[in-house]
C-alpha cells in the first residue's frame, strides 16, 4: 500500500476541525499520513489539534506563529509530505469514508485524479455507493472545467509529479491561490480521470459575519485578488486552452460578482482601471459569443471611458432589475418599491404595523397601536395582514405583498414589526424601525447557533442584514437584553420597558374580564382551562416558513382522566401549517391555532403546558402553573437548538416526558405549585420584573412625539 499525505491547513475552524479530521482518520484506506498546519489560528484550534495528535500517531502537527495564508500552509505541507500521493482537505470540510481509497484505486497510471465535491449545510451528510460499477470519466480538452470552482480539494496527485515540476500555491493571494498550482498541473497532463463516487463534503459556512470562509471574504478584496490572479496567469501562459478557460472564468466572475458590486456607481472609480486592463486581454471572438448586455458593458470598459461606462452601468442595472420584475407580480412590486416608491417623499405621520408576518393582529405591535389610538396620537396607521382581519380604529389594512403593501412600506416613516421584514426591503433614510421581537429566548438565537437545521441555510447572513435596519429593539428583561445584543449583534437602542404585549396580563387579569373573554371565545364557564402551546421543530418542515407538528399529547387519555373538570385549548405555533383534527374530542379540546392573540388565551387559562417556547416567560407574569411536555428534550436541546437555560434546573415547573405524567401533574396541580413555588418566585424576579402594564406607554413615548 502506498502512503497518501493529506495536507490540512487550519485557520480558526475550532467549530469544525474535529469533525473534519475524524472523517479523515476514519478513512477505509489506512496508509495515510496527516500533515496539519495551524496557520496562526487565534481561536482554540491549537488545543483541539494537540488532543488529536496524542490519539493517532499518523498525525503530524505544525504551527505557524503568525498567519501566513492558506497557500503558504499548503506549500509547507508539500515540503513535509513523505507519501506517494498528495491530497488536500480543508479543515471545515469532511470526507466520505471511502473517498481516498477510491481515488487511489482509480488513479492508475495517471498523475492526477479528481473526485466529486458536494456542498452541504450540515455536519451529517452522507452518501452510499455499491462498488463494482464505477467508471471514471475522462476529462481531456475540457479538463480545466474541473477547476472552475477554484479549489484544489479532492484532487489526488502523485507527489513526484508535484515536486519535479515545482508546482506551488500563490502566497500573495488567498481565494484564488489554488489556480497558481492547478493551471500548471493541468497543463502538464493530457487528461484527468474524474470519479463521481469519491465524495468530498464542502461545508457552506452559515456565518459569513463572524467566521467567513475564504469564499465569503469581502467582495472588493476578492475582485482585487482575482485581477492579480488573472493577469499573472495570462502573462505566464500562452496556451489556447488556458486562455479560453481564464477568459470564460473572468466573464462568469464579472457577471456573478462584479455586476452586483457595481450597483452603486461610486464603487466604479477604484475598480475601473484594473477591470479595464483585464478586458483588454479578453479574446474578442469569445466575447462575441456572449449576450449584448455583457458585450456593450465590456466594450465600454475596454474603451477606457469611465463616464460612458457609468451611464451604461446604471441603465443596465435598471434593465436587469426590470427583467427580474417581469418574472412575477411580486417581483414587479419589489422593483416598483426600489426604483419608484422609495423616491417619493417620506410621510412623517405614517406608521406601518405588522405582527408575525401578517398572520395575526397580536403581540406588541397590537398593543402599541391600541395605546396610540386610545391616547389620540395624530398619526395615520397601516396594518399588514395575510387575510382579512378585524381590528379597531381607522387603520388602513393592506394585504401582505400587495402593491399597496409595498407602497405604504416605502412611504411610512415608522415601521413596527415583531419579526424580520423581508431582505429586499431596504429602508430609506429617515425611516424609524422599531423591532419589538417576539419572546424571551430560551432556544438559542442566530449567532449563538452552530449548525442551522431549519429551511433557510442563509439564516445568519440574512438576519444580520435585516437587523442592521432596526433602530429600536424592545426587550422584556435584562437576560434578553444581554442575549439580543450578542446573538443579534445589535448595537443600537434597546427599549428596556418589558413587553407591550404583556401589559394586558397586568391590566386585565381579573375575573370579570376573564369571564367576558371566555364568553366571547364560546368557552364553558364551569370548566378549568388548560392551554397547550408548544413551539415548532426546525427539522420538520414542508417548505420555508411551513412547518409540520405531530401532536404527541394523548388527548384521549387527557379527556378520559381530566374531562370532567377541564377543557384544553390547543394553540400551535404560527409556523405550523398542518391542521389537527379535533372532531373526536368535541367539548373537550378546542383549536385556537388561528386565534389572533395568545395573550388572551393566557388570561383565560388556569394551567399552561408548553415545551421550549418563549410563551413560558410571558405566562409566568400571571404566576399560574406551567408544565413542560418535553418528550423530545434530548434531541431538541442537543442537536436542533441548544438552550440558554438549564431547562432541567431553571424552569418553574416539572419536565414531563409522557402524556401519563402530564395527567398526573394536572391531577396533583396543587402539589406541583407548592413544590415549585420558590423556583417560580425566582423565575418571576429574573424574567418578569420589568413588566408592569406600562410597556406600551413607555415605548410609544420614546419612539414617537405626540403631535
Ligand atoms: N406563540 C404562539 N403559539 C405558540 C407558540 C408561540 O402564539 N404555540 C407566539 C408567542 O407569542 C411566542 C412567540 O410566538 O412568544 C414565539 O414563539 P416561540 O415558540 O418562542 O418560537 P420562535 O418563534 O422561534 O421565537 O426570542 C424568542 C425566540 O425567537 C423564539
Amino acid at each position: 500500500m502506498e502512503t497518501v499525505s493529506i495536507i490540512i491547513p487550519v485557520y480558526n475552524t475550532s467549530e469544525y476541525i474535529e469533525h473534519c479530521i475524524k472523517s479523515a482518520l476514519n478513512q477505509t484506506y489506512k496508509e495515510i499520513e496527516f500533515i496539519i498546519i495551524n496557520d496562526g489560528s487565534t481561536d482554540n484550534s491549537q488545543k483541539i489539534l494537540e488532543k488529536i495528535v496524542k490519539v493517532d500517531a499518523r498525525v503530524k502537527l505544525y504551527k505557524f506563529a503568525e498567519r501566513r495564508g492558506v497557500g503558504s500552509a499548503r506549500n509547507f505541507g508539500i515540503e513535509k509530505a513523505t507519501g506517494t500521493f498528495i491530497y488536500f482537505l480543508d479543515s471545515d470540510d469532511y470526507l466520505e469514508e471511502n473517498s481516498i481509497s477510491y481515488l487511489v484505486k482509480y488513479i492508475g497510471e495517471n498523475k492526477i485524479i479528481r473526485g466529486r465535491m458536494r456542498n452541504t449545510d450540515l455536519s451529517s451528510s452522507f452518501v452510499v455507493f455499491f462498488e463494482g460499477l464505477f467508471s471514471p470519466k475522462l476529462y481531456i480538452d475540457n479538463r480545466y472545467n474541473l477547476i472552475k470552482n477554484n479549489s484544489v480539494n479532492n484532487f489526488l496527485f502523485k507527489k513526484e509529479f508535484i515536486t519535479q515540476n515545482n508546482f506551488a500555491f500563490s502566497e500573495k493571494i488567498t481565494v484564488y491561490s489554488d489556480l497558481y498550482f492547478l493551471i500548471p498541473a493541468l497543463y502538464n497532463v493530457n487528461l484527468v480521470p474524474y470519479l463521481d463516487e469519491a465524495v468530498y463534503f464542502r461545508r457552506r459556512r452559515n456565518d459569513p459575519i463572524n467566521n467567513p470562509s475564504l469564499r465569503q471574504l469581502d467582495l472588493e478584496l476578492r475582485i482585487h485578488e482575482y485581477t492579480t490572479m488573472y493577469m499573472d496567469l495570462k502573462n505566464k501562459y500562452d496556451e489556447p486552452l488556458i486562455n479560453n478557460f481564464l477568459d470564460k472564468h473572468f466573464l462568469n466572475f464579472y457577471r456573478k460578482e462584479i455586476v452586483p458590486f457595481l450597483t452603486k456607481n461610486t464603487r466604479i472609480d477604484s475598480l475601473f482601471p484594473i477591470i479595464n486592463k483585464i478586458t483588454n486581454r479578453i479574446d474578442s471572438d469569445l466575447l462575441a459569443t456572449y449576450d449584448w448586455v455583457l458585450k456593450v458593458e465590456l466594450n465600454a470598459i475596454r474603451s477606457g471611458k469611465i463616464n460612458k461606462f457609468k451611464r451604461i452601468n446604471k441603465r443596465h442595472h435598471f434593465l436587469r432589475d426590470l427583467k427580474v420584475a417581469l418574472s412575477s407580480r411580486k417581483q414587479l412590486y419589489i422593483f416598483l418599491y426600489k426604483w419608484f416608491f422609495l423616491k417619493l417623499p417620506i410621510k412623517k405621520k405614517l406608521v406601518f404595523f405588522e405582527s408575525f408576518m401578517g398572520k395575526s393582529y397580536s403581540d406588541s405591535p397590537k398593543y402599541i397601536y391600541e395605546y396610540m389610538l386610545k391616547n389620540n396620537y395624530h398619526y395615520r396607521y397601516v396594518w399588514s395582514f395575510g387575510k382579512d382581519t378585524n381590528i379597531p380604529g381607522n387603520a388602513r389594512k393592506v394585504t401582505r405583498f400587495s402593491l399597496s403593501y409595498f407602497y405604504h412600506l416605502a412611504r411610512a416613516k415608522y415601521w413596527i414589526s415583531n419579526s424580520r421584514l423581508p431582505i429586499y426591503l431596504a429602508k430609506r433614510e429617515g425611516n424609524v424601525y422599531l423591532q419589538t421581537w417576539h419572546g424571551t429566548p430560551l432556544k438559542q438565537l442566530v449567532f449563538d447557533i452552530k449548525d442551522i437545521y431549519s429551511a433557510d441555510p442563509k439564516y445568519k447572513e440574512n438576519f444580520y442584514k435585516q437587523s442592521r435596519r432596526w433602530d429600536y429593539l424592545s426587550s422584556p428583561n435584562q437576560y434578553s437584553s444581554d442575549i439580543f445584543r450578542r446573538a443579534f449583534k445589535y448595537e443600537k437602542e434597546v427599549l428596556e420597558f418589558g413587553y407591550p404585549r404583556n401589559d394586558i396580563l397586568y391590566l386585565n387579569s381579573n375575573i370579570k374580564h376573564i369571564n367576558s373573554l371566555k364568553r366571547s371565545l364560546n368557552l364553558p364557564l364551569n370548566k378549568k382551562v388548560i392551554l397547550y402551546a408548544p413551539t415548532w421543530r426546525d427539522d420538520d418542515f414542508y417548505a420555508r416558513g411551513k412547518y409540520n407538528f405531530a401532536l404527541r399529547l394523548n388527548l384521549e387519555l387527557l379527556q378520559e382522566r381530566l374531562g370532567d373538570q377541564y377543557i384544553i385549548l390547543l394553540r400551535m405555533h404560527y409556523f405550523i401549517a398542518n391542521k389537527i383534527d379535533l372532531t373526536a374530542y368535541k367539548g373537550f379540546a378546542y383549536d385556537f391555532s388561528d386565534y389572533n392573540d395568545i395573550a388572551e388565551l393566557y388570561l383565560v387559562s388556569d394551567i399552561l403546558i408548553t415545551d421550549y417556547s418563549s410563551v413560558l416567560f410571558d405566562y409566568a407574569n400571571l404566576k399560574r402553573p406551567i408544565l413542560f411536555y418535553a418528550y423530545d428534550l434530548d434531541k431538541y436541546r442537543d442537536q436542533l437548538r441548544g438552550f440558554y437555560l438549564d431547562i432541567e434546573k431553571d424552569v418553574p415547573g416539572p419536565i414531563l416526558k409522557t402524556s401519563k405524567e402530564v395527567v398526573e401533574a394536572i391531577k396533583n396541580i396543587d402539589e406541583v405549585k407548592e413544590v415549585y413555588s420558590k423556583k417560580y418566585e425566582e423565575f418571576y424576579q429574573s424574567f418578569c420584573s420589568w413588566d408592569d402594564g406600562k410597556a406600551s406607554e413607555k415605548t410609544v413615548k420614546t419612539v414617537f412625539e405626540k403631535g
